[in-house]
Parts: structure tokens; C-alpha cells; sequence
């Protein structure tokens, strides 16, 4: 029998009760600029699991500092942020989901604004200075960021800083751990043409751009538990068709080399590296098609997730009926509704499959 969306997914020795993820969504609201976690992450994230959703997934979430897109993301580079984050965690769980952390270096796209506050560069004391494979700030039109190419010491303490961040992550109760190598942040600026211009071994052709986010899916592996699953985010295409850019086809060979190295599920999105780039459409599971490659024509046994433009119970669950993907990543769609999982259940007549809450249970 094919899956649905209310099969459960097996991964290593986690099974997530459904195949519907909370997509990781900055929420820019750390008050203090500490990167601890407030009582609007704790509401956001747990309101979701209550929801029904399988996989409750944080936001990009810095392992260094230097790391946060703006100074209110979150952060776990101390061991005072895992200790706040297992709160959230174990509210997770006692929902029935997965608690998964999204583990993030924004690269030469950090120190910005919040977008509420119009997401430019913050080039003043507020700012810092940003580091990337090349000494290129992102082209923004409010000016850039000083952004200094990343020494061997500099790519050294980035692998170190993730490991760091995924022991921390397994101290706060997470159960999933997803490396950020999307949307133009620090590991995709390695894996592109477009903005990896280095010489030395982390630059050059597929090889050398691929290195760091090898060895930073190794060294995460070795310390993130056997029984727990390990993800991949990337942007499956730069959209740059007509400059020497990341293409498909770099990505379905990138998921033939995490494999071995113990990456779980690919995470298919697409974009940001380039203020260039032209998105061909913005429509319904708009970047399915990227998922559905992959999931094709990879040799590995890795699975999917697709991401974008999923907003119907019915499309989620098209989605895994015709075998484009493993799992619908719902983003925005979570946001207007926090109770989509539960929604889409009672919309496919599927709420034996699914843990209503008994508080809400006259509702559903
Ligand atoms: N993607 C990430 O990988 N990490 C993030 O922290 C992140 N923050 C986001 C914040 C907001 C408010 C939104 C709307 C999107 C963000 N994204 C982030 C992208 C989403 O995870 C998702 O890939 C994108 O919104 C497309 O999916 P959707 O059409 O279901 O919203």
C-alpha cells in the first residue's frame, strides 16, 4: 500500500506520526538579543504541535552569532540556550510531534534589520562584520555589509560550531537536527559558483564547494545520536540560469554524497543566493518539480521533503500519494493556520489517525 499523509514516517529509529513538518520560519523576536528563546517562540512552536503537525521544525537557528540574520534570531551557541530551548522541546513532545531544530549561519547575509523594520544591512555599532567563502557582500539596495572571505581557522571554528550546537541541540530534547545550506546563507554562498570564488580546497569545481557542508554533515553525524534523523536544507537551484550557478542536477548528485554520510531527508527549496535570481513561478508547489528530481533520480535511499507553496490538505496529500516527496513542509500556511494538520485530518476523513487534543476535541 502507497504512503499518504497520515502514514507514519520511519527514519532511523524516529517515527514521525504524520508527514506534515512545520517549515522552519524566523520569527526575529529575541528580546534581549541574546538568541534565548521568549515566550512568543515557546506559544509559536508548541500552538503548531498542538495542531497536529508530525514535525514541529525552530527557526534558523545560529550557531554563532556572528551567524543570526538579524540580532533578535534565535541562537544556541551556549549551553544557557539549550537549557531555555528544552522547555519548548518537551512541550513538543507531550503533543505527540517531533521537536526538530533548524541549525543556521546566515553568512554574508547576517546583520540585517528584522523585516518589519525594512530587512537592510545594519552597517553601525548595532551591525558586525559578516564572513563568506569570498570577500563579496550580498548586493542589498540599502548598501552592504563589510563581509571578510573566511580564513582556514575561520571554516575550522564554523565545522567546530556546529558540532557544538548539535551536542547542545541533543541536551535540549531535540530529535531531529537540519543543517541550513539554503537561501544564500553561509553554506549555499560555499556550494555556489555565483558566490564561492575561493582557491583553496573549499572552492573550485562541485568537489571543493560541496567540502564544508560534507564535513559539516559528518562531524554532525558523529555526535548527533544514531537513532535520530539528520536533514538537509538546500536551495535544489540558484535561479540563475544564465550565469554559472547551482543547478538541479549539482543538487541531485549533492544528495548522492550526503547519503553515505548519514543525511536522513533532503529538504528541497530553492533560491536566494542572488538578488538576480528570476523565481519561473510562485504558484501551488512551486518548487515540488525540484523535490520530485531528486527524489527521482538520486541513487541513494535519502528521502524528501518538499517545500513551497503548499497550502491544501489535498495537495499535501497528493503529494505523498504520487511519491514527489516524503513530506509536505508547510511554511506560510502554518502561519494563517496553526491547525492545518488537524484541519487537513477532518478534511480527508482521517481523524482517527491523528491525536485531537481531548481539550479541542468537540471541535474537530
Ligand atoms: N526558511 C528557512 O530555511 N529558515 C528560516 O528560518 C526561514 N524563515 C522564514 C520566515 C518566514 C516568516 C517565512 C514566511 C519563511 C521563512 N523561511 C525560512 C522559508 C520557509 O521555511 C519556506 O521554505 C517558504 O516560506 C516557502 O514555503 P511556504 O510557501 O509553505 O511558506
Amino acid at each position: 500500500m502507497s504512503a499518504d499523509l497520515f502514514t507514519p514516517l520511519e527514519l532511523r529509529g524516529t517515527e514521525l506520526p504524520n508527514r506534515i513538518m512545520v517549515s522552519p520560519m524566523c520569527q526575529y523576536s529575541c528580546e534581549a538579543r541574546d538568541g534565548l528563546p521568549t515566550d512568543w517562540h515557546h506559544t509559536h512552536l508548541v500552538s503548531r504541535a498542538v495542531g497536529g503537525a508530525g514535525l514541529v521544525m525552530t527557526e534558523a537557528t545560529a550557531v554563532e552569532p556572528r551567524g543570526r540574520i538579524s540580532p533578535q534570531d534565535l541562537g544556541i551557541w551556549s549551553d544557557d540556550h539549550a537549557d531555555a530551548l528544552a522547555d519548548i522541546t518537551d512541550s513538543i513532545r507531550a503533543q505527540g510531534s517531533v521537536p526538530a531544530i533548524q541549525l543556521a549561519h546566515a553568512g554574508r547575509k547576517a546583520s540585517t534589520k528584522r523585516p518589519w523594520e525594512g530587512g537592510d544591512p545594519i552597517t553601525g555599532d548595532e551591525g558586525w562584520e559578516t564572513i563568506a567563502p569570498s570577500a563579496e557582500p550580498y548586493p542589498h539596495d540599502a548598501g552592504a555589509v563589510p563581509t571578510r572571505e573566511m580564513t582556514a581557522d575561520d571554516v575550522a571554528a564554523v565545522i567546530d560550531a556546529f558540532r557544538d550546537a548539535a551536542v547542545r541541540a541533543r541536551e535540549a530534547g531535540f530529535r531531529v537536527a537540519e543543517i541550513h545550506a539554503a537561501h544564500g546563507y553561509l553554506l549555499h554562498e560555499f556550494l555556489s559558483p555565483v558566490t564561492n570564488h575561493r582557491t583553496d580546497a573549499y572552492g573550485g569545481g562541485f568537489e571543493g564547494r560541496t567540502r564544508l557542508l560534507r564535513e559539516i554533515a559528518s562531524t554532525v553525524r558523529e555526535v548527533w545520536p544514531d537513532d535520530d534523523p539528520l536533514f538537509v536544507r538546500i536551495s535544489a537551484t540558484d535561479w540563475l540560469p544564465d550565469r554559472d550557478s547551482w543547478t538541479v542536477e549539482d543538487s541531485i548528485r549533492l544528495a548522492d554524497d550526503l547519503a553515505p554520510l548519514g543525511v536522513d531527508l533532503m529538504d528541497v527549496s530553492g533560491g536566494g543566493i542572488h538578488p538576480d535570481q528570476r523565481i519561473p513561478s510562485t504558484g501551488p508547489g512551486y518548487q515540488e518539480r525540484y523535490a520530485r528530481r531528486i527524489k527521482t533520480e538520486t541513487e541513494s535511499d535519502v528521502a524528501v521533503g518538499a517545500v513551497g507553496g503548499i497550502t491544501t490538505p489535498e495537495q499535501a496529500d497528493a503529494l505523498i500519494r504520487n511519491g514527489r516527496g516524503d513530506l509536505a513542509i508547510v511554511g506560510r500556511e502554518h502561519l494563517r493556520d496553526p491547525y492545518f494538520a488537524l484541519h487537513a485530518a477532518k478534511q480527508l476523513d482521517r481523524l482517527d489517525d491523528v491525536e485531537v487534543p481531548p481539550q479541542y476535541h468537540r471541535a474537530f
